[in-house]
């Protein structure tokens, strides 16, 4: 029987897919609640959060963003989807030659984490602008600072079910243990429309967790009143 816990890392052990190298990935593409869901639903992503980065004023939060723009990170499994499959998802997802309307809130940006990354991105640019037939204009700088956004925008579109949260609430006692959980971003895509019931189902029968674990994630996606 399933006793909670208190500590993101508990959480953490318990309950999300673990991975021998995390890569993360940190971009903006408009308003930040859409990409978190869906790259929420993507198997090997680990963990979503939304916030700003990519300016300089400091401690930016939603009602004062300063010079930052909304921004998702993704942490990821390398050995199940690489950079190069979220560039293009990215850029697949996005018109990047809007302009700076709103200022900075809505750039294309990418924050690369590594030479790598860097790498991957001038490659996946150029196919990608064959595509588009324009030179894309994406932001593109090395990482250098991510800002978590205020709790309400975190998982948004799951926050739109109340009822499911309660539900979730034996699993994730407090909120900040939504904002960790793989679980809780394949819900959080769930809602949007991204993702399948049946490889969500196999994806966590992957999960190198404990069995009765898996029975309690299982259990409850199969139970979840929405
Ligand atoms: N102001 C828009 C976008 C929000 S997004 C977090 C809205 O309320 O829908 O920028």
């Amino acid at each position: 029987m399933f006793q909670g816990y208190q500590t993101v890392e508990d959480m953490i052990k318990k309950f999300n897919p673990q991975a021998s190298v995390v890569e993360t990935a940190t971009f903006g593409m408009g308003c930040f609640w859409g990409p978190e869901a869906m790259f929420g639903s993507m198997a090997g992503v680990l963990r979503t959060r939304v916030g700003f980065a990519g300016g300089t004023s400091p401690k930016p939060t939603y009602r004062h963003m300063g010079d930052h723009t909304e921004t998702v990170e993704i942490d990821f499994d390398p050995a199940i989807i690489s950079y190069e499959d979220i560039l293009r998802k990215f850029w697949q997802n996005h018109y990047p030659n809007r302009g700076n309307y709103k200022g900075r809130q809505y750039i294309s940006m990418l924050r690369y984490h590594g030479e790598q990354q860097k790498e991957a991105i001038k490659k996946v640019r150029k196919d990608m602008e064959k595509n588009l037939g324009e030179a894309i204009e994406t932001e593109v700088a090395g990482y250098e600072n991510f800002t978590l956004a205020d709790e309400r925008h975190q998982k948004y579109y799951l926050k739109r079910y109340p009822n499911t949260l309660e539900q979730l609430q034996e699993l994730f006692p407090k909120p900040e243990l939504l904002i960790d959980s793989t679980f809780a971003a394949r819900l959080n895509g769930f809602v949007k429309g991204y993702g399948k019931l049946h490889l969500l189902k196999s994806e966590i029968a992957s999960w190198d967790i404990e069995e009765e674990d898996k029975e309690v994630l299982l259990n409850k996606l199969e139970t979840i009143k929405w």
